[in-house]
């Protein structure tokens, strides 16, 4: 008794080291528009797109049927030189108040998480006309939820990133881009629907509320069971060992069965992290 009670502390310790966390602001936001004030270190991002599309599909920056805003994180703590699984991310803005839209509207028209072509801007340096500004990819790596919609107060709008699209796109920024990943902001909401003022409005990593953007990602090395950042025999003897439970810590992809896909992950990642 006392032996598995041990067992399973052990075995929920290591779990909780398995799976990591990232938490953070951006390091940079800018409101990337031809009319901004102060773009880079405004408070307040804004985004609006024309009704059909969320970014213009003639590829101009910008200038009036089109606000994006755009952030760039730095990944401290995720080292370079491995393979790692998305469990989950999600990036949390916060509405500032009156808001311009309703939440059926909010619903009809997203606030959209994009990858930007590279991470080369700062806010602080942040120039509208500059030759080759971050463009913004086809790809949407997450929607926001409506879920907390209030009209009396400012609130968090979840934007839930697809694991598996964010997952090339979160390891390509880790182990390519010294841990810079960009994030464009974008929706197909149209101000003109209602006289202009029905557009997102979030706070930016300059607001003096600390209310800006954060990014949230829980990841682990792909293959390693046991948490160490290396996926090596130990982790191949923890799932065989575990073979045919619903281990938790050995379930490497989540779908409630230690069996040969997670067995193959292990296989395939050897040697990833060591
Ligand atoms: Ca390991
Ligand atoms: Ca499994």
């Amino acid at each position: 008794m006392r032996t598995s009670v041990v067992l399973l502390g052990l075995s929920l310790c290591l779990y909780a080291l398995a799976q990591q966390t990232y938490r953070a602001q951006p390091t940079d936001d800018v409101w990337y528009y031809d009319q901004a004030f102060n773009p880079g270190l405004t408070a307040i991002l804004r985004v609006w797109g024309d009704g059909q599309h969320a970014v213009d599909p003639t590829g101009a920056r910008p200038a009036l049927n089109f606000s994006y805003s755009l952030a760039k994180w730095q990944l401290n703590g995720v080292p370079a030189g491995r393979q790692y699984q998305v469990i989950s991310a999600q990036i949390t803005v916060v509405q500032t108040a009156p808001l311009g839209y309703t939440q059926q509207e909010g619903e009809q028209f997203p606030l959209e998480a994009r990858p930007l072509t590279h991470t080369g801007f700062t806010e602080q340096n942040w120039n509208y006309n500059a030759p080759g500004n971050p463009e913004i990819g086809a790809t949407i790596l997450g929607a926001s939820l409506m879920t907390n919609y209030r009209t009396d107060a400012p609130f968090a709008i979840p934007i839930p990133l697809d694991a598996e699209a964010f997952e090339p796109y979160f390891n390509a920024a880790v182990n390519q881009n010294n841990g810079e990943l960009g994030i464009g902001f974008v929706s197909r909401m149209d101000p003109d629907g209602q006289g202009g003022t029905r557009f997102y409005r979030f706070y930016s990593r300059n607001d003096a509320g600390g209310r800006g953007p954060v990014l949230q990602i829980v990841y682990r090395v792909v293959g390693d069971v046991t948490g160490d950042g290396c996926t090596d025999d130990a982790d191949l003897l923890t799932v065989l060992f575990n073979f045919g439970t619903n281990d938790a810590q050995a379930d490497l992809n989540g779908d409630g069965i230690v069996d040969d896909a997670d067995l193959l992950t292990v296989l395939f990642n050897f040697g990833n992290g060591c």
